[in-house]
């Protein structure tokens, strides 16, 4: 665990060259460091404000001749990101200059800074929650507009708020039970089973709908599964390599050329997808074969799919394109692509997106159809960042089971000692999704994933 007591400075501002450069320090030698390497216009001390500030003035830096001039952002005290004394210079954005001032501040008195270590000094001066660290780093990483809405409503509190209403409703319902322990003898129930029971019932909604605002798609990754699906020499592998640009699968006249799936990483001016290319289904019975294998393989992965690219091959004749034998998935979107439309070809496919990879036809209006659907897609996902999803979901089912089991004992008359020690389960399990109960490792594990100077 970093110690608290000193103070942090790191480069604020994105590497490369820009107009301007943020420097940011956070602890209490704030002020000294400050003194040490900047002065106002009037050349007068750095001003002793009560509130947040900003003057403009210079900085003075070692083995660099010139003043270079510079705006001073002063958060004297709690009232900070960090909830200690911050200071923000912001200067001419050159990365040695940067460095430079970097150096000469850790000459007087502060420490560079480990990645993160800003917002951990915020959580533990109570001034977000773990879900709102973590939607610091959802906004820094969010790849795309929905990504961004997701962990700015997160970072606003939209997780934080109804987990801490529900802690304080299973608080105050904790205290009733224990102050019916106190006065057992008096027979006078401070909370009658009913009241009991509907509190707890309102208990569980409430982690339920946490559940589902968690539900994300999977452990490691929201990445949305576009796979393309299609008869043997449908052109799937054609495709594949056209909108994975530099992808090379195989391609060939001959049939069932792809026995495995492929996948690549698709991004469509930052909406990010992941494209998989399988193994043409064949249709014929083919049991024990290396077919029936690649056939089973394209079936799981029809099945794993959020989008299917459906691929019809426009020479085949109408009656050799069904469109719908490929693989069974409820929620799954389609997208119909007719392919080798340069060739003479039958009819059309109404609402297909007629492509050719010979003439790059239909290629874009592909593409821009693949953006839009994934947009779609992932808006229907998970409504808090990774992150806090991977990490809450084990804690959420233990709540609701705690809290599952907390009705049934008192369906079964079975004590309020007993509903009580299970609503304190409940209670720890909750506070470790907010972060009012951490051990050492899990903020090693949260905060490490952050850039340095956040
Ligand atoms: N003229 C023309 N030929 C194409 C087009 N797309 C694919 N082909 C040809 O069709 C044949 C099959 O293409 P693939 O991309 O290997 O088809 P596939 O669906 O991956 O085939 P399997 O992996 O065997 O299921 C190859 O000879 C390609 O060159 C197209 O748009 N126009
Ligand atoms: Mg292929």
């Amino acid at each position: 665990m970093h110690p608290l007591d000193d103070t942090i400075v790191a480069i604020a501002s994105p590497p490369g060259g820009a107009a301007r450069g943020i420097v940011r320090m956070s602890g209490p030698q704030v002020r000294t460091c400050i003194e040490a390497v900047f002065r106002m216009e009037d050349n007068a001390e750095p001003p002793h404000c009560t509130t947040p500030t900003v003057v403009a003035g210079s900085i003075r830096l070692d083995g660099i001749a010139s003043e270079l001039p510079c705006d001073l952002y002063l958060w004297p005290n709690r009232k900070s990101y960090t909830g200690g004394p911050v200071a923000e210079i912001h200067t001419l954005g050159s990365r040695p200059l940067l460095e430079a001032l970097l150096r000469t501040l850790c000459t007087v008195g502060a420490r560079l800074a480990e990645p993160g270590e800003f917002t951990l000094r915020a959580f533990l001066a109570g001034k977000v929650d773990l879900t709102q660290a973590e939607a610091v780093l959802g906004v820094i990483n969010a790849a795309d507009p929905h990504q961004l809405d997701v962990a700015l409503a997160q970072l606003a509190g939209g997780l934080a708020r109804p987990l801490h209403e529900l802690r304080e409703s299973l608080i105050s319902l904790l205290a009733h039970l224990e102050a019916g322990f106190d006065f057992a003898e008096e027979d006078l129930p401070f909370i009658t089973t009913e009241q009991l029971d509907e509190q707890l019932a309102d208990a569980e909604r409430a982690v339920a709908k946490l559940v589902e605002q968690t539900a994300s798609r999977s452990e490691t990754s929201a990445e949305i599964r576009v796979v393309i699906v299609g008869l043997p020499n449908a052109g799937k592998s054609s495709l594949f390599n056209t909108l994975a640009r530099d992808a090379d699968a195989l391609v060939s006249e001959h049939p069932g050329t792809t026995r495995d799936y492929l996948t690549a990483e698709l991004d469509f001016d930052g909406v990010k997808c992941q494209l998989v290319d399988t193994a043409g289904m064949v249709t014929k019975n083919t049991s024990g074969s290396i077919e029936e294998a690649a056939r089973a393989a394209s079936v799981q992965q029809s099945r794993l799919a959020d989008v299917q690219i459906v691929c019809l091959d426009s020479t085949d004749s109408p009656g050799d394109r069904p469109a719908d034998q490929f693989g069974v998935n409820g929620g799954v979107v389609r997208i119909v692509v007719l392919t080798k439309i340069d060739l003479p070809n039958g009819c059309d496919v109404p609402g297909a997106i007629l492509t050719s990879g010979v003439t790059g036809e239909g290629l874009d209006e592909l593409r821009g159809a693949i953006r839009r659907t994934v947009l779609a897609t992932v808006k229907s996902g998970a409504e808090v960042v990774v992150g806090t999803a991977a990490r809450c979901r084990e804690s959420l089912r233990m709540a609701d089971a705690s809290l599952n089991r907390a009705r049934q004992i008192v369906a079964s008359d079975g004590g309020e000692e007993l509903v009580a020690a299970e609503i304190r389960v409940a209670l720890d399990e909750l506070g470790k999704v907010v972060g009012a109960v951490y051990t050492d490792d899990v903020l090693d594990r949260i905060f490490s994933r952050f850039c340095i100077g956040k």
